[in-house]
């Protein structure tokens, strides 16, 4: 091997080290000029998060695990225009979301670019999809969850419906973040208001009710609907095609203007149904005048046209949206559809159930269930279901109202209707001790 110190390579990556008055080299990095290289890059709105903060808590070792030299995260706030995203028309909202949605990814692809020139690590994660898709259903597929890492940087907070809203710029924003293997000399601080005034007009908007008026998000609902055209309504529509026998069949099941639909998807990108919360937040300094000018005037020209449109919602069977929408939209269609998160392990049984709890439909229920899974994912686990809430335990905790056992396998096989529960009980592959009813309750919990 030739002497590493003399090759023009080595000597010429030394000469770029040696720059020393370049703020690059200064560690931790200098805040205010990273910053501006991220405006430079693109980005409406920066800040810096320290990967210890505790606002990383829940979701450190999955991005360390990312990528291992993360010190600190860069968090960037890209601007949407508002006249799109509050069009009742779907494709110019989408046109809006998708173009700010590669921005993002442009951008940080810019800044990483930029940092990995001057000898900085760094790594962005994309700002939605792609994902670690196969993770689905049983766990969550997205490596950074970008909104808790804005709020800690300083950029905003989650209003009542759970989307970040920018002091300035309201909820017209989409988020991005970027880890980067070297501190930061200064990080953001939380802000100490939240934008969000609670006027609760995204409650009023959003078809499914997913968002309650005390803040309650039923993600559920929202994904069902508003990512039909995402991968639970893909997984339905194939399973639907391997089980219809002919063309006469498949057209029973699904309409041509449904497969219109789905190849538009296909091809130019999967399209949201809503985001009807956004469209209507008054919240931020640049965008609360019109509502501020005149409130009745904003509710009929901004908020009025979606609770108004005629379109299909899509909503499972059990859940509080069915009865919401029917009652509250009239006048909307509803398309009973499967549900999006059906667990295929027991693993993905206890993430799924806290994500889609109907908390309406387990009105009165104050029960405790203790589960005991035998096989490969054997554990024990206790559901108590009281005041319209859910929480799991594990281990067998307190005085169970039922008692279930059964093998894992089976139990998901049960919950995609692959078992018959009265012949595993008959054949005592479901052992129950308790009232049964409490089982079905407990089923019909979630949507
Ligand atoms: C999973 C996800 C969803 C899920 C869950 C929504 C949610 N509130 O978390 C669904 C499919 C419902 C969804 C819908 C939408 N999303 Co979305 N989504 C994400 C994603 C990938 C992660 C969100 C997250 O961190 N959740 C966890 C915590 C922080 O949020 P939370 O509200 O406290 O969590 C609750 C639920 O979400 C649930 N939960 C936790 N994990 C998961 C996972 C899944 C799959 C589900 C269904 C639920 C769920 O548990 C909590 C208890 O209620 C991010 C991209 C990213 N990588 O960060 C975009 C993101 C949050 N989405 C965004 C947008 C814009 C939307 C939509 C408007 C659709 C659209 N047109 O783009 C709607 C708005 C719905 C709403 N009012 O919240 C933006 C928000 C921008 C902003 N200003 O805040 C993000 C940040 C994408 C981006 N890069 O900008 N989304
Ligand atoms: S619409 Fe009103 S209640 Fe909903 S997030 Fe915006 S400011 Fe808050």
């Amino acid at each position: 091997m030739a002497k590493l110190d003399t090759h023009p390579t080595v000597i010429k990556f030394r000469e770029q080290q040696a720059l020393a008055d370049n703020p690059s080299r200064q560690k931790p990095l200098d805040a205010a000029w990273l910053k501006e290289l991220c405006i430079g890059a693109g980005a409406d709105d920066v800040g810096f998060v320290d990967i210890n903060d505790p606002a990383v808590d829940d979701q450190r070792d999955k991005i360390l695990e990312a990528y291992p030299k993360t010190k600190a995260i860069i968090s960037i706030v890209a601007r949407m225009n508002r006249t799109p995203v509050q069009s009742t028309l779907r494709s110019i909202a989408n046109t809006e979301f998708h173009t700010v949605g590669h921005e993002i990814d442009q951008i940080s692809h810019t800044i990483v670019r930029q940092l990995e020139d001057l000898g900085i690590g760094a790594l962005n994660p994309a700002m939605a999809f792609p994902m670690e898709m196969g993770n689905f259903p049983d766990g969550n597929t997205f490596i950074v969850s970008h909104k808790p890492i804005a709020e800690a940087a300083g950029l905003g907070v989650m209003g009542i419906h759970r989307n970040v809203i920018h002091p300035k710029y309201g909820n017209f924003i989409l988020l991005g973040s970027i880890l980067v293997g070297q501190e930061i000399a200064e990080y953001g601080e939380q802000l100490d208001y939240n934008p969000c005034f609670e006027c609760k007009l995204c409650v009023a908007v959003c078809p499914v009710g997913a968002i309650a008026a005390d803040g309650h998000f039923n993600a559920t609902a929202c994904l069902n609907h508003n990512y039909r055209e995402f991968f639970g309504g893909f997984v339905e529509w194939a399973e639907t095609l391997a089980n219809t026998k002919n063309k006469d069949d498949y057209r029973e099941e699904v309409s041509v203007s449904e497969d219109a639909v789905r190849w538009q998807s296909f091809t130019g990108g999967a399209n949201y149904n809503t985001a009807y919360c956004m469209a209507v937040c008054p919240a931020g300094e640049d965008v609360i005048g019109p509502y501020l000018a005149d409130k009745r005037q904003f509710l009929n020209e901004t908020v009025k046209p979606f609770q108004q449109k005629e379109e299909t919602l899509f909503i499972t069977e059990n859940s509080d949206a069915m009865a919401y929408a029917a009652k509250k939209f009239p006048h909307k269609k509803i398309q009973v559809v499967d549900g999006g998160i059906v667990p295929q392990s027991i693993k993905g049984f206890l993430w799924g159930t806290q994500i889609s709890f109907q908390r309406k439909q387990a009105d009165g229920l104050d029960a405790t269930y203790h589960f005991t899974f035998t096989g490969e994912e054997a554990t024990q686990q206790t559901f108590v279901v009281k005041d319209k809430t859910l929480s799991i335990e594990e281990g067998l905790v307190g005085t169970a109202d039922i008692e279930i056992e059964i093998d894992g396998e089976d139990w998901i096989d049960l919950l995609n209707q692959r078992l018959n529960p009265v012949w595993a009980v008959i054949t005592r592959r479901l052992k129950i001790k308790g009232d049964r009813n409490l089982l079905f309750r407990f089923q019909k919990c979630f949507g």
